[in-house]
């Protein structure tokens, strides 16, 4: 899963890259843009897989995120960015929106408001949409002319419908695309319907006026808060010592952003987790929520898949409490599961196969 970190100019994207990713990236108030980009592949912390792992005494293999800093864009540019195959490639964006105040650091718009910018980035994004689509129609146009395909006539016709649901203002994430139709259209790599995180970076004093903005996720879209430079200094400290400067900050509830974010992000993203266990390794994997038994081993393995027969399935917290399969099995708590079955979050998930 590709996560890409973007944002206008001095929003603190590469401070949160670090926060996220454990690396040390120049943070920097006054450096002009560098044109370069930041990845970095993680883990994605959960601490149910760990008790799992060491439950068998195994390695854990946690599921893996990569993270993009895309580096500034200016107002207006999103269309023109360099940067825009790095947004194109995203499962999810994270508009990364200033909060804090500095006045070192000045804001191109002049006051700070994240409504502003979070509206403007929006617009943004249906903008580039709307010109490729425009672009691509007025070649549809030609072809449909000389070679009457069907599919290409077709494809015409979804892309008016799209050229007219972003003139009315709105983003096509929120446009319901049929199967058949999101198919026709993968490979434009929209970005307006692409799953968005608003993610405001606030200070101490910004943090409380700004809690009413958070909003939970709702047609592929949320907004949340982060301090990034508290947090940042947070994690200079000792372990012991954080509470006690949360406390001060008037932040003791604060959970970190790198467990906040992923959490948020499975949620945005519409995934879940389910586990492998076994002798070699205890495993987690990301899985669409919805998905069948048949569509998790596919995940695994081809082969898997193939030749599937049964998913034998406990949550893991029940597996835990009967201190293993025998007695979960006793109990009737392992269950058989055929290929329509709903995976769940959290459930360790054994696959019988024919090889
Ligand atoms: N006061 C305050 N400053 C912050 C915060 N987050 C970042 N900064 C400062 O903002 C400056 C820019 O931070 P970066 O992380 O480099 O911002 P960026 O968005 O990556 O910048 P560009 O890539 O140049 O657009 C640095 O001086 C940071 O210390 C914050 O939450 N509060
Ligand atoms: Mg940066």
């Amino acid at each position: 899963m590709i996560l890409t970190i973007f944002g206008y100019p001095k929003t603190g994207k590469t401070l949160l890259f670090n926060l996220l990713t454990e690396k040390k990236e120049k943070v920097d108030k006054f450096s002009a843009p560098s044109g370069e980009f930041h990845k970095a592949i993680v883990d994605v912390p959960d601490p149910r897989l760990k008790k799992l792992a060491d439950y068998f005494e195994t390695p854990p293999v946690y599921a893996k995120i990569e993270f993009l800093d895309a580096g500034a864009i200016s107002l207006g540019e999103v269309k023109n960015s360099t940067f825009i195959d790095l947004l194109r490639r995203a499962d999810g964006l994270v508009h990364l929106v200033r909060g804090f105040g500095d006045e070192e650091i000045v804001h191109p718009q002049g006051a700070i408001d994240p409504l502003r910018d979070m509206a403007a980035m929006e617009d943004e994004l249906k903008t580039t949409d709307f010109l490729t689509i425009d672009k691509r129609l007025e070649r549809l146009a030609v072809d449909v002319r000389k070679m009457k395909a069907k599919e290409l006539q077709e494809e015409l016709e979804l892309l008016q419908k799209l050229k007219a649901f972003l003139e009315a203002g709105k983003p096509l994430r929120e446009y319901p695309l049929t199967e058949k139709e999101g198919a026709l259209v993968r490979g434009f790599k929209f970005l307006s319907a692409k799953p968005l995180l608003n993610l405001i970076n606030a200070d101490e004093t910004s943090m409380k006026s700004y809690a009413g903005l958070a909003a939970p996720a709702a047609h592929g879209k949320c907004t949340a808060l982060f301090a990034g430079k508290i947090e940042a200094e947070l994690l200079e400290l000792a372990p012991e010592e954080r509470p006690v400067f949360q406390a001060e900050y008037g932040l003791a509830d604060y959970l970190y952003i790198r467990d906040e974010f992923i959490k948020t992000s499975y949620a945005l993203l519409d995934l879940i987790s389910f586990f492998t266990v076994g002798k070699d390794e205890t495993k987690a994997w990301t899985l669409e929520k919805g998905a069948s038994a048949f569509i998790a081993s596919g995940k695994i393995h081809s082969d898997i898949q193939k030749g599937f027969i049964r998913a034998e399935v406990i949550p893991w917290q029940d597996f835990l409490a009967c201190d293993g399969f025998a007695r979960a099995k006793e109990k009737g708590l392992l269950r058989l599961e055929g290929k329509e079955y709903v995976v769940q979050d959290g459930e360790i998930v054994h696959f019988r196969f024919n090889t």
